[in-house]
């Protein structure tokens, strides 16, 4: 089985430094080289972080959603845009390959709503609380991701998009990645984090979940899916069930890990299947 049409989903744990970027680079034109054609979707957490450290400016995540306020969202834009996307594209450009970097506003590749964030409060009743500017992703527009695919570009895509009256949303990257994935209808789907994939005892390798359906996930929420882990599994059973073959979370630290799984078909990380 190849995988035509790929999806990975860099976030910013998997950047941890310049050699790994690097590495991760070389695997994408790997991919691409090898037949594939990959579009990268990225976040930057790590780098949003400093910066809005940086500008004094303090923000608080509620499961995997980082709260942001319209000046924070200035400064994640900036971030994303003009530090972690444009060194990706050059990175990317460096092995050989045509990397065209985006955000969701580009082409309105994807529309953007608001997001509540929903939690339970002291009496057990269903609440709704505002987190400022997060967004979800309503529409994806595939035309201009699929134009760029079918002529040899490579799209790095970043998690800023806008609703249609123009309003600007920080949407979480596996969410966003999620959107795309499952409007692209991709064959894999990766999600590079910083772990060798769902682990029902971390950090034991032998309790790692290899292969998931998406009716059996329902029950490992909250005790193995938590935090972080919440955005990203949520995203990929969204893309499993809008018809991508195969969502994976994958160890992005491992850069092999990547074509281990699509080039050599090594069964490693956890799979996500309808
Ligand atoms: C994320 C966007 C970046 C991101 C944030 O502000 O951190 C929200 O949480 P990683 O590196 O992929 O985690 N947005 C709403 O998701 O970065």
């Amino acid at each position: 089985m190849e995988y035509r049409k790929v999806l990975i989903k860099y976030g910013g744990n998997a950047m941890i430094n310049e050699e790994l970027k690097l590495a991760i680079a070389q695997k994408i034109k790997s991919l691409q080289d090898h037949g594939s054609q990959v579009i990268l979707v990225h976040g930057g957490g790590p780098f949003i972080n400093k910066s809005l450290e940086e500008a004094g400016i303090k923000t608080q995540f509620f499961d995997g959603h980082r709260h942001t306020s319209t000046e924070a969202l200035r400064c994640i834009e900036k971030t994303l845009k003009g530090e972690v996307n444009s060194s990706l594209v050059n990175l990317l450009n460096k092995q050989g390959l045509k990397a065209v970097g985006l955000s969701g506003k580009d082409g309105q590749l994807a529309i953007a709503q608001k997001r509540w964030h929903q939690a339970k409060n002291e009496k057990g009743e269903e609440t709704r609380f505002d987190l400022g500017q997060v967004g979800d992703v309503k529409v994806v527009n595939s035309k201009l991701p699929e134009l760029l695919l079918e002529n040899g570009f490579t799209p790095v895509v970043t998690c800023i998009a806008s609703d249609e009256s123009g309003n600007d949303y920080n949407i979480n990257g596996d969410v966003f990645a999620g959107k795309i994935a499952a409007a692209l209808k991709v064959d894999a789907y990766i999600v590079l984090t910083d772990v060798d994939g769902l682990y029902l005892d971390f950090p034991d390798p032998a309790s790692i979940l290899k292969e998931v359906k998406v009716k059996d996930m329902a029950s490992y929420f909250g005790d193995v899916i938590k935090g972080g882990m919440i955005p990203k599994i949520e995203s990929c059973l969204g893309a499993v069930e809008a018809g991508v073959r195969k969502a994976v979370i994958l160890n992005g630290t491992q850069p092999d890990q990547i074509s281990d799984y699509i080039i050599n078909h090594q069964s490693i990380g956890t799979t996500i299947t309808q």
